[in-house]
């Protein structure tokens, strides 16, 4: 223990350190000097150290700390010596792999004004955007899609729902579930939903592999889409390009939201998950607890005969099979295993991007509370998370996919949906 006192009360100090939140002249939180550091904790003491450095509210875990993979930290300027020396004295490794969060920041901007507006095969749509176009989208497709509001956010928004059907007027079919933006911050997921139902609705009926994707697809199951499931979070993202959680206001702490991926009635409160409001893992006051949470439920549950729910994260390039919360895998496992090998496989096949396929707990970490897992605990026999591009520990800049990847990084993910709708039974 006498090793880890030095950094414990570095720890300490951080959680009660009163650290100014800078902003540049547009009222966004500026990310200067902010630099990533990718740790790779070898022993259990290590992995204590991680896990009390993640308590303190400035230091932005992209990865629960894990001895399965490196984890990636984001420190603010003022904190870089101190953290440098604690992470060396605990003989922990790390490497620089983003010397300037801002200017990584700061370049998609720059890169997105000089893109088309409202094309979401080129650039993110912010959240005005990303509803004008489900709207649009919606009122030039009556006969295939259908938007409705399934629930309002802690803002007040709207959490919508895209049905894409062959016959939006038809019997029921079975029903597939594609999820995004759980995680603000993790933008190419919901150009994944954005773009899938594009390709849906362009493609029906025609010739041509998504054509013929895209018939198979639509006449053996309905597709339920919720495109953007934290819209608070995500339009808070424009101002905080690393924003997590959505955004419940706290009476008790100035720190802001609840991580819905830890908030659902799944093992609620268990492993990778924290009762501190401050962190970016914060579970919420009890198991779905939030606005958001539970609007999916209920459309799910109202929908009925769901085949399959796909939780849609980034980043990694990795497909997780249940469970996540504890180190216990889904009774039929293998064969989820088989069917998401296939998938990855075909994803492989379009751009020749390799996507890992595991059990959480094990390629990842342990996570209690996520969606995926309370629909697999209640019925949904396919349930699986994404985590699309980049993967981690690449030197890459995480989080900001470069809109150059959007388009590939689409027609991979569909490519993927199209072999599991193949696979999986109607
Ligand atoms: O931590 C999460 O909620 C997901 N990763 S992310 O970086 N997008 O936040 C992973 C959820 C599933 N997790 C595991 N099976 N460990
Ligand atoms: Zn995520």
């Amino acid at each position: 223990m006498a090793g880890i006192a030095g950094p414990l009360v570095f720890s300490v100090l951080l959680i009660v350190a009163v650290i100014g939140n800078p902003e540049n002249s547009k009222g966004r939180k500026s990310f200067k000097g902010y630099q990533v550091l990718s740790v790779r904790a070898g022993n259990e003491m290590q992995l204590e150290y991680l896990n009390l450095l993640q308590a303190g509210p400035e230091i932005d875990f992209f990865q629960v700390p894990s001895l399965a993979q490196k984890t990636d930290i984001l420190v603010p300027p003022n904190q870089l010596r101190e953290v440098k020396k604690s992470l060396r004295k605990m003989k922990l490794d790390f490497e620089i792999i983003n010397e300037d969060m801002e200017i990584t920041i700061e370049r998609e901007r720059r890169d997105m004004a000089t893109r088309a507006t409202g094309d979401i095969w080129t650039t993110y749509l912010m959240w005005e955007d990303f509803e004008l176009w489900l709207q649009e989208k919606s009122t030039n497709f009556p006969g295939m899609m259908e938007l409705k509001s399934i629930g309002k956010s802690n803002e007040g928004r709207d959490i919508w729902q895209v049905k894409v059907a062959a016959d939006i007027n038809a019997p029921k079919k079975p029903a597939m579930y594609i999820e995004c933006l759980a995680h603000a911050r993790e933008w190419i997921t919901g150009s994944a939903c954005l773009g899938t139902i594009d390709i849906l609705t362009a493609n029906y009926g025609k010739s041509g592999t998504l054509g013929q994707q895209a018939t198979l697809m639509l006449d053996k199951f309905d597709w339920y889409f919720i495109p953007m499931m934290n819209p608070d979070g995500y339009n808070f993202s424009k101002q905080n390009r690393l924003w997590r959680k959505n955004r419940r206001v706290n009476v008790v702490s100035s720190c802001p939201g609840v991580d819905l991926n830890r908030n659902f009635a799944a093992d609620w409160g268990g492993a990778g998950s924290s009762s501190n409001w401050c962190s970016d893992t914060y579970r919420g006051g009890s198991a779905n607890s939030e606005p958001e949470a539970q609007a999916v439920i209920n459309a799910v549950a109202e929908t009925g005969d769901v085949r399959s729910y796909l939780s849609i994260h980034s980043y990694s390039q990795l497909l997780l099979v249940p469970y996540a919360y504890d180190n216990v895998k889904a009774p039929d496992y293998n064969e989820l295993k088989n069917v998401g090998d296939i998938a990855m496989l075909a994803l492989r096949q379009v751009n020749g991007v390799n996507f890992v396929v595991g059990h959480g707990p094990e390629i990842l970490y342990a996570a209690s509370g996520g969606a995926f897992d309370y629909f697999k605990l209640n019925g949904v026999k396919y349930a699986y998370v994404y985590e699309l591009r980049p993967a981690s520990g690449s030197g890459t800049d995480g989080f900001i996919l470069p809109a150059s990847q959007i388009d590939p990084s689409i027609r991979e993910t569909f490519a993927s949906f199209y072999s599991f709708a193949d696979q999986i039974p109607a």
